[in-house]
């Protein structure tokens, strides 16, 4: 008997797909289509557990769609601009080009053996020039529609590696590569003018029934919407053309707590007082100096200067505020000025402590009282407070309450405007950067900013360019650079700023509709092809990536490169767990911790039932069952100093730098494709991270094996049928196939392996006959086919399936056969239970009686007497006294 081979049979039958084109889509009228996209990876070297999870996923609910009859769209492609590129060129000579495709040769090739059900001839890379042409076709169009724009905009800067930073590469206010001290720095960029969809995006979030709450939620305090009230403080002997400060407030009804005003060093009278006076000039460049997140400005140490300038409370004419330029006001958001109010907010608190400002509350706890000198009071909204200094509404109310009265009382007297306000701003996309997509504009000296003509697209990156110098290789190229202007035809200059790479991942799926159009996307294959029925991919693109793509899909429809139908891309989004790992540490001799591959180790369980590790290079060889067990006795006869043994690390998320990883290519050679699928499956719900064990990884091989057995051996025994047995099995298989497609359609992977477990159990126990086996075993097979498509197939076509599995229909549930027809009852006697019977569900009660009154444990109870009484409770218990 000949057994399970993976490597075998996974070749054969990804051979056989491939031969058949099976997974090739194209249009088809005459069937619904369903279009599933797992997020495309970047091709940062090798693939890992996690793509493995992730397109594991996207493969079954493809397959189980193909299966029940719809035209299956799911390509797969590659993020494949972006920074590391370019910092494995810096540090190790190379191309970014280079470096990137081979990376993806890399990738592809580890990711093919998985068997995955992708149409690879709709397969493309980013940087491709094809696919970054039609981006730059899409900027051009965005521009004609006034979609993108240019402004002057606060960017983080790095004078050392003279380039700018995003604001993840601001760490502690320092370059990430240089440590250099980060500068604001004022520069012209590109934005989207995303902010003008902020309340659409965020009204449109109620409909994505089909997307998690916590998504939804994650996009809803992005964008961030905020009802405040926008007025102005006049200004007291303002320097020319100043007499008013505008501010905008969330919270008017503290206005009577009002200390001082405070206005961003690049608010505009900040800027004009620093063109005529040093000491402004001094401090507006110490508080540019640190990052420009609002996280960075938030952690800065609070810096202010008094301008000596006063502005007249609109409330209060006795009252004059001093006004602060302060470094935590950010030019960006509202106005740019605030009024503070040290009593109820954090940041003015500490302001005020700092530079001796008054403290004044306007609201007290409903009963007892806060010190606001110690600390501000900060009640949530939605609790009643006691005014103490009311702008307007009751004494007694909550925040909300009072912060409406305080607006309807400003519009009333003229004031000031009720604002809806919200936090996101646009996205600025302009990069100076080398490895990205070339932004199609032209600088003339008499045109301006010209766009590229569109025959001229792509603007093509060069090749020949060095890193071994800092900021953008495109500046320094001799010649790239220059070009005729498109308007005149005078020379001019290229823009040399590419896009931020978010923007190459907010079409992708849209292009994979038709990935060889002229056009970014063609019309009538979009339109058969979206929306995204199933998107999948992990949480941390929760907000950025999908709030973009979002954005994209209307930009794209206005441009008509999409149905209207599409301004929402995905129907339905899942976001999986992660794949974790143990971790294994030890210390080196300055205790510093020193991390080992899972393949180093031995693991064991230790005298304590804990679980323990060693490493293998001090074990001598020898199979790793067999060292456990010596260690495990080693450990139990205290032969094992503690201080040899690794330390074992509670799971984690795997990760290069903890060595806690397995390679999937390793394990595939290891166990096949198969095992992998299954395992990263089954155990834990697809939202949940799983654990990769060896022991897990290992009992996933030893049941695909057991499920090959079984088929491979199913009519060789002799033939012991009984009808009940194959009657029983039939039920089962219903039950399975019911539930089974259940747990598949609703992303409840786990609970479909876990029955599929049991039916296996089941059959390996049955006495059904031959035929009834085959056919379960094969319907075990073809449930399996979406998780195991390769050991599947190999069934199928063992006990006779017609073609492919992958092609089969899905089996359908016989609703009849998941009702059981009959009930097994117990009996007691004398209130014991002594026997069972089973009998029609459908029996009526004296029928029952009689059926239990003739079992042989009654009749001997009995000794021939007549019972005192008999209960049957129908479908329940049969209760016999005598
Ligand atoms: C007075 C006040 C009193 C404020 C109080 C808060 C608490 P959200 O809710 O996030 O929209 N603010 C306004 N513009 C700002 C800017 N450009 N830079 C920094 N802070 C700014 O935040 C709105 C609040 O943040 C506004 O309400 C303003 O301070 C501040 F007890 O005004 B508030
Ligand atoms: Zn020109």
């Amino acid at each position: 008997m000949s057994r399970y081979s993976p490597a075998e049979i996974e070749a054969k039958w990804q051979a056989a797909w491939d031969a058949a084109g099976i997974f090739r889509a194209a249009r088809d009228d005459a069937k619904p289509k369903y279009y599933v996209l797992e997020m495309f990876p970047y091709p940062s070297g090798r693939i890992h557990m996690g793509h493995v999870r992730n397109y594991t996923m996207g493969d079954v609910v493809a397959r189980h769609r193909i299966a029940t009859g719809h035209n299956v769209l799911h390509p797969m492609g590659w993020d494949a601009f972006g920074m590391p590129a370019e910092n494995a060129a810096m540090a190790s000579g190379g191309h970014p080009k280079d470096w990137t495709y081979d990376n993806i040769a890399t990738m592809r090739a580890q990711m093919k053996p998985l068997g995955l059900s992708i149409d690879w001839s709709r397969e493309f890379a980013t940087c491709d020039p094809e696919y970054y042409g039609q981006q730059q076709a899409l900027f051009l169009d965005f521009l004609e529609k006034g979609l993108v724009y240019r402004k002057n905009a606060v960017v983080n800067w790095d004078p050392v590696d003279m380039t700018v930073l995003a604001n993840e590469q601001v760490i502690d206010g320092k370059g990430w590569r240089s440590g250099a001290e980060v500068e604001r720095r004022e520069l012209t960029q590109w934005f989207f003018r995303i902010s003008d969809f902020a309340g659409e995006l965020l009204d449109a979030l109620d409909g994505l029934d089909n997307w998690p709450a916590k998504v939804r939620t994650m996009q809803e305090n992005w964008i961030g919407k905020s009802r405040g009230l926008q007025f102005a403080f006049s200004l007291i002997d303002g320097p020319e053309g100043y007499d008013r400060i505008e501010v905008y407030t969330t919270r008017p009804d503290t206005m009577l707590g009002a200390s001082f005003l405070g206005i961003s060093p690049d608010h505009p009278l900040a800027k004009s007082l620093e063109r005529e006076r040093a000491d402004v000039a001094a401090f507006c460049a110490e508080a540019r100096r640190g990052g420009t997140t609002e996280e960075a400005i938030e952690k800065a140490e609070k810096l202010g200067f008094d301008t000596g300038l006063r502005v007249r409370h609109p409330f209060d004419n006795t009252c004059e505020l001093p006004v602060w330029i302060a470094n935590f006001i950010l030019m960006d958001y509202g106005t740019g000025a605030i009024y503070g109010v040290p009593a109820h907010d954090q940041r003015d608190h500490d302001f005020a402590v700092k530079y001796g400002l008054p403290i004044i509350d306007t609201f007290q706890p409903r009963d007892g009282a806060h010190d606001v000198s110690q600390s501000p009071f900060i009640p949530p909204k939605s609790e009643a407070v006691r005014y103490t200094r009311p702008l307007a509404g009751d004494e007694i109310q909550t925040g909300a309450q009072a912060i409406d009265a305080a607006i309807a009382l400003c519009e009333e007297n003229g004031v000031g405007q009720g604002v809806t306000r919200f936090r996101l701003r646009d996205w600025g996309l302009s990069r100076q950067r080398y490895w990205g997509c070339p932004i199609p504009v032209v600088h003339c000296d008499a045109c301006g900013v010209v766009p590229e003509k569109k025959e001229n697209l792509p603007v093509r990156l060069p090749d020949d360019v060095s890193f071994d110098a800092p900021g953008n290789p495109l500046d320094r190229h001799p010649t790239w650079a220059a070009c005729p202007c498109p308007r005149c035809g005078a020379p001019a200059r290229r823009e040399t700023d590419t896009m931020d790479t978010f923007v190459d991942s907010s079409w992708y799926y849209a292009r994979f509709t038709a990935p060889d159009a002229p056009t970014p996307t063609d019309m009538a294959e979009a339109n058969y092809w979206m929306n995204v029925d199933q998107y999948i991919g992990g949480i941390e693109h929760a907000i950025l990536h999908l709030l973009y793509s979002r954005f994209f899909a209307r930009a794209m429809q206005i441009c008509g490169h999409l149905p209207a139908r599409a301004i929402e891309p995905f129907d339905a989004l899942f976001t999986q767990g992660m794949v974790t790992h143990e971790i294994y540490q030890t210390r080196d001799a300055a205790g510093r911790p020193v991390y080992h591959l899972p393949e180093e180790v031995v693991e064991f369980v230790g005298k304590d039932g804990k679980k323990r590790a060693s490493l293998k290079s001090e074990l001598g060889s020898g199979d790793d069952v067999l060292l456990a067990q010596r260690l495990a006795q080693a450990h139990m006869e205290g032969k094992l100093a503690e201080h040899d043994l690794i330390e074992v690390i509670p799971s984690a998320k795997m990760s290069k730098s903890k060595k806690n990883v397995v390679d999937p290519s390793t394990i595939i050679s290891q166990y096949g494709a198969d095992t992998a699928r299954w395992f990263v499956l089954s155990d834990s719900p697809p939202e949940r991270d799983v654990e990769w064990t060896a022991s897990g990884a290992e009992a996933a091989h030893r049941h695909l094996s057991r499920v090959w057995r079984l088929a491979s051996e199913v009519g060789s025994a002799p033939e012991t049928a009984t009808p009940e047995a194959d009657e029983a099995l039939l039920r089962e298989m219903h039950k399975t196939i019911d539930e089974v497609s259940r747990g598949v359609e609703s992303f409840g992977f786990n609970a479909a392996i876990a029955r599929l477990y049991a039916f296996t159990n089941t059959l390996m126990k049955s006495q059904a006959g031959h035929a009834a086996k085959r056919e379960a075993v094969r319907t075990l097979a073809q449930l399996m086919s979406p998780m195991t498509p390769h050991l599947s197939e190999d069934i199928w076509a063992m006990l006779g399936g017609e073609g492919l599995v992958a092609t089969a229909p899905w089996p359908q549930a016989d609703p009849a056969l998941l009702i059981d027809d009959t009930v097994t009852l117990p009996i007691q006697i004398n209130g014991k239970r002594r026997a069972e019977i089973t009998v029609p569900r459908e029996m009526g009660k004296s029928e029952v009686e009689k059926t239990a009154l003739a079992h042989d444990a009654v009749q001997r109870a009995l000794e021939g007497a007549a019972p005192k009484k008999i209960i049957v409770v129908p479908g329940r218990i049969v209760n016999v006294v005598i």
